[in-house]
């Protein structure tokens, strides 16, 4: 079976490891994975749920933080700051830079993003392979009030999403298009996952690409989501600040609705938002809390199962 997940960083990664520890040995997983977050900051490109995902599934991530390498160290970060280059509130580690370095070498030199993630992965074994949504640089930027336009990465861990956000605006994403093997794993699916990631900010932009939004309504498979809310709150992240942006309430049963039955199939609530209904989208009520790779894997298997209508 092909399973194919979109996803964005922190969540999309616990998502995919389940979805690895649920696949057999006749199944193949593919990732279309947010670019959105990325940036060029010191020079290099900088590329978060990539990164996010590659680590985890690589089993070399920071667990606590969800981003970032294990066994880390800032000594280039500090020769950086003392010069006032990059940014003194986003944490660049040696091991993630020597990431970022690679990368951008590899970009200098006329790779594409693709071809470069697969690079990069190739140094494990991840059980899944990782596309980004685009090779073209789409970048998130917030609107506010208070200090005008900034980067997505400005707003989320500068200000931990705390000045208020009128509007997001994915630069570049007029002349974006799907990154190779994009529309190929979504017409070649068998399932399609939307993993519990942010709806606007990482999920939004994968749909927002021209082509991706209109391939995955266009599929054959099913596509089933997960809420990234549970019981009227965010898991984790701060997904209640865009959704309240973009005017969509906290809920399990809005962010359905948002995606709309013209994209889902089914949908997995929490048993805290059993009652959720969105027109013309299966409704699934199960725990969602990934406590465990096992329990995701689980939370998986009712997904797919749901989508392939066995749920
Ligand atoms: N998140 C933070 O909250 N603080 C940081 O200093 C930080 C640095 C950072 C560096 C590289 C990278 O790939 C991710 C980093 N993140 C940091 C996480 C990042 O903001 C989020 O993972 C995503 O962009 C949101 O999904």
């Amino acid at each position: 079976m092909r399973i194919t997940v979109l996803a964005g960083g922190v969540g999309g990664a616990r998502f995919l490891r389940g979805v690895r520890a649920a696949a057999g040995p006749d199944d193949a997983i593919t990732a279309i994975v947010n670019t959105g977050d990325d940036l060029t900051l010191a020079g290099l490109r900088v590329c978060p749920d990539l990164d996010s995902i590659l680590y985890a599934l690589a089993g070399v991530n920071d667990v606590e933080r969800g981003w970032g390498r294990r066994d880390e160290s800032e000594r280039a970060s500090e020769e950086m700051a003392a010069w006032g280059v990059g940014w003194p509130w986003f944490t660049l580690g040696d091991r993630d830079l020597g990431t970022c370095i690679t990368r951008s070498h590899w970009l200098a030199e006329g790779v594409g993003l693709a071809e470069v993630v697969r690079r990069l992965a190739s140094r494990w074994e991840l059980g899944v392979e990782l596309l980004p949504m685009s090779e073209q640089s789409v970048e998130t930027h917030v609107h506010t009030a208070e200090h005008g336009r900034m980067h997505f990465q400005e707003w989320w861990v500068r200000h931990r999403a705390s000045v208020p956000a009128e509007r997001f605006e994915l630069a570049g994403i007029e002349t974006a298009t799907p990154a190779p093997g994009v529309l190929a794993a979504i017409a070649e699916a068998d399932i399609v996952l939307l993993a519990p990631s942010n709806p606007v900010v990482s999920i939004g932009p994968i749909l927002a690409v021209p082509g991706i939004g209109e391939a995955l309504r266009a599929t054959a498979a099913p596509v089933v989501g997960l809420s990234p809310i549970i019981g009227g709150r965010v898991v984790r992240g701060m997904a209640d600040a865009c959704l309240s942006a973009i005017g969509v309430a906290t809920s399990a049963e809005a962010v359905a609705r948002h995606y709309g039955a013209e994209l889902l199939d089914g949908w997995l609530v929490d048993p805290a938002d059993a009652g959720a209904a969105a027109e013309g989208v299966r409704v699934l009520a199960r725990p969602l809390l990934f406590t465990s790779v096992d329990e995701t894997a689980a939370i998986a298997r009712d997904a797919i199962a749901l989508g392939l209508g066995r749920g």
